[in-house]
């Protein structure tokens, strides 16, 4: 089936569900035919930007060369699923202003800091407050919540499945060509 493409841009803390949703998503637009591919910490960070740290500059430098791939992409007719805590509003918005309007899908996986603490499925919080790891998001290292998000995901307020079924619904319409 034809589809636009578009960028589904998941912005939050580590640990927020950001990766799990973009999956448990993808899946589902596996399922209906789309054309998708997920950019996450595990493809980019091992190797397009395997150089960059977690300064401000570098995140900024991160962000800024996954817009470029994702833009690519998008040129290429694929549905991007891009996962990175993307920390700060003003690269977000960068990569927005890349593409035409209604391709960048702004989602914000809403969950509280001391949530994703109690989780820390790596221990990277532990070690960001032990001092063992510097410039951690939500520790030493700030997170600029998006003012108006296209969709929101309170992903410690429900489900799993309750929350990819909310992001399901809401982007059916960009599907549309
Ligand atoms: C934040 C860090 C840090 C620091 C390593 N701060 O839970 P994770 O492990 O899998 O997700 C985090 C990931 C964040 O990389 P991003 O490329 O998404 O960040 S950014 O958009 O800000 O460039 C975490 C791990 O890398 N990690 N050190 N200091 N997260």
């Amino acid at each position: 089936a034809e589809h636009r493409s578009f960028i589904l841009w998941f912005t939050g803390l580590s640990g927020s569900g950001k990766s799990t949703l973009a999956n448990r998503l993808e899946q589902k637009l596996y399922k209906d035919g789309c054309r998708t591919y997920i950019l996450d910490g595990d493809n980019i960070r091992t190797g397009l930007c395997k150089d960059l740290t977690f300064s401000e500059e570098d995140r900024k430098e991160n962000i800024r060369r996954i817009g470029e791939v994702a833009k690519l992409m998008v040129d290429a007719g694929v549905i991007v699923l891009s996962a990175f805590i993307s920390p700060f509003r003003e690269d977000r918005q960068l990569v927005r202003d890349l593409v035409n309007k209604g391709e960048f899908v702004e989602i914000f996986v809403n969950c509280p800091l001391e949530v994703c603490e109690q989780r820390d499925v790596k221990g990277l919080y532990q070690k960001a407050r032990r001092g063992e790891i510097r410039n951690f998001t939500g520790i030493d290292s700030p997170f600029e919540p998006p003012l108006s998000p296209d969709i929101e995901i309170r992903s410690n307020e429900q489900s799993l499945d309750d929350s990819v079924d909310q992001l399901y619904r809401a982007i059916l319409p960009f599907l549309k060509p």
